[in-house]
């Protein structure tokens, strides 16, 4: 088993019958779906899911899980999810995969978050190995990408794989990872970016942390962070 499936299965412990579930995404949350899926079927788990992406939810349902619409939920039980950069305050760095906008709404809606990740995902200092993806209205691009650099970031449109062009989320915008220094003020910047018109949301997770526990999986087991 490999670091990241031991985790999602450790934090798969913590959910019980009754909750409300928010499912994240990506590949480590995406062993947490399907332990999820395994406990509905063998162990008669009863959860109401809500999914945080295009991706999740599509793998829920082969999963059999039942999903409820995120906009008929204010409040879950338990938020599981992954991350991109873990800094030592659970100051996150998320959306890789595109689905940062509806991760931060369960983020924000659920009593307990978890972060699940291997321990590649920890750094000294938020940006060290990632960029902050900012999701834009398609009309706004060229004005935010504008202001980004004015604040100091170095922003790049995000391309698609299978597709010519740039990458178009689930909410039909487009993404802008923009690299900032490490040394920056992360809690102003916060601010700053969500002020641009245009700006839907952005990657950066800074308001959570009283309710973030991190779980960490590493060659030796799985460890709670810090
Ligand atoms: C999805 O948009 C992201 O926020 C993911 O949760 C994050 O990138 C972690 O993904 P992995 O578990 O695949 O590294």
């Amino acid at each position: 088993m490999d670091e990241k499936q031991a985790v999602a299965l450790e934090a798969a412990k913590l959910v019980q019958s009754g909750m409300v579930l928010g499912l994240g995404t990506g590949s480590t949350t995406s062993h947490f779906v399907r332990e999820i899926g395994r406990k509905v079927r063998d162990e008669g788990l009863k959860v109401a899911c809500v999914s945080s992406s295009f991706s999740c939810s599509v793998l829920a349902k082969e999963q059999g899980i039942l999903l409820i619409p995120v906009d008929q939920v204010s409040r879950l039980d338990l938020y599981v999810d992954g991350a991109d950069e873990v800094a030592p305050d659970k100051a996150l760095i998320k959306g890789r995969g595109g689905a940062m906008v509806s991760e931060k709404l369960l983020a924000q809606a659920c009593d307990r978050f978890i972060v699940i990740v291997d321990q590649g995902k920890l750094v000294d200092k938020l940006g060290s190995n990632f960029p902050v993806p900012v999701e834009v209205i398609p009309s706004a691009w060229l004005v935010v990408q504008k202001v980004l650099r004015a604040l100091g970031g170095t922003p790049t449109l995000r391309q698609a794989v299978k597709k010519d062009g740039p990458v178009v989320t689930d909410h039909g915008n487009l993404i802008l990872d923009t690299v900032f220094p490490t040394g920056v003020d992360w809690d102003t910047l916060d601010f700053a970016i969500n002020a641009i018109p245009g700006v839907l949301d952005h990657g950066l997770f800074l308001a959570f942390r009283k309710k973030t526990q991190v779980l960490v999986g590493a060659p030796d087991g799985v460890r709670p962070f810090p």
